[in-house]
């Protein structure tokens, strides 16, 4: 394979605190990558040319190979460049389940933070999109009542982030010791979005000091090397290179996924978005990669998390 089919692209906007969680882990391993700028709301004919429907951000592309999901992004990254490890202590199992906590119920509580606290400032269409995304059908009654509870979400956020400043306050560098680890990223993007675009965030972080000169550190790592890339660019690049992953089987798959069934897949969540459709070339225990065919740009592998997806069986 040349260079530029080795190429990391990611595909993501500034202000995404989940992709800052991915850019901060190109930081840790160190690594040059090429950034396509997305719009932050649907349509993004450009992105789901090449992912087949999945909108979220951030995407990561290699070639023809597209990885939905930063858990997906960070097992993939993890694999290709091994070294410096995103788990630098023996608890790779315990810090996955960690992650899911994270992703899930901790980041659930930070977005009720910053869009319940904008309130009626929120742009509508914005609110609409990331309203119907994270909050489902009744989001407008539920953007009120973030709005209404946000002293008791605060105290939600509060508890958690006390026992990560607790934990560095042996003046450990990162929350696993001295090497920065996945979980780094994953907790560090949620303290990013909030002190970032909660107007009340930098207040209530300021309580932290072991976990602000953490939130430094973990600055400080930066981005890796970055460099930007069109997304013509980056369309054109799938359509040069052809899908790596090879057909595999899990004799334990639970719902008997086998390489050649058609098969859609969605996020597990009421965020009303369209599910990907496609072949399965590989279905493991974390991973499932589909191939699909995309006109003018021919063959692309799609792979997502087993974790948090839904795999339906169409044919
Ligand atoms: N579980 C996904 C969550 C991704 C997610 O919700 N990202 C937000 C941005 S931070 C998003 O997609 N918002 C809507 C959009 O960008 O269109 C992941 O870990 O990648």
């Amino acid at each position: 394979m040349n260079d530029a089919a080795n190429e990391i692209i990611l595909h993501n906007y500034p202000q995404s605190p989940v992709a800052e969680k991915a850019r901060v882990a190109l930081g840790i391993k160190g690594l040059a990558w090429r950034s396509v700028e997305i719009p932050r709301l649907t349509p993004k004919p450009m992105l789901t040319k090449l992912t087949g429907g999945y909108r979220r951000t951030p995407v990561m592309q290699i070639g023809a190979d597209i990885y939905c999901d930063s858990q997906c992004i960070l097992r993939e990254l993890e694999h290709r460049h091994p070294s410096p490890s995103f788990f630098p202590t023996a608890e790779a199992g315990m810090m996955w389940w960690l992650s899911r906590w994270t992703d899930g119920a901790l980041f659930d509580l930070t977005v009720k933070v910053v869009l319940g606290s904008a309130g009626d400032a929120l742009p509508k269409d914005f609110a609409q999109d990331r309203g119907r995304l994270y909050l489902g059908e009744n989001w407008a009654d539920g953007l009120r009542a973030a709005n209404a509870a946000l002293p008791h979400l605060a105290a939600q956020l509060r508890a958690p982030l006390s026992w990560a400043n607790d934990q560095l306050s042996d003046n450990r560098k990162f929350l696993l010791g001295d090497n920065p680890a996945a979980i780094d990223a994953q907790l560090y993007h949620l303290t990013w979005f909030l002190r970032g675009r909660w107007d009340q965030g930098p207040k209530f972080l300021s309580e932290f000091k072991y976990l602000e000169r953490w939130e430094n550190t973990v600055h400080a790592i930066g981005h890796g090397t970055m460099t930007d890339l069109s997304p013509e660019d980056a369309i054109e690049r799938a359509a040069s290179c052809t899908p790596c992953t090879l057909p595999a089987t899990d004799p334990f798959d639970p719902q008997g996924l086998t390489p050649g069934m058609q098969v859609t897949v969605s996020p597990d969540l009421n965020g009303g978005e369209q599910p990907v459709e496609g072949e399965i070339v590989s279905a493991t225990v974390d991973t499932i990669s589909i191939l699909r065919h995309e006109t003018d740009v021919g063959a692309i592998g799609v792979h997502f998390p087993r974790a948090g997806y839904r795999v339906d069986i169409t044919g």
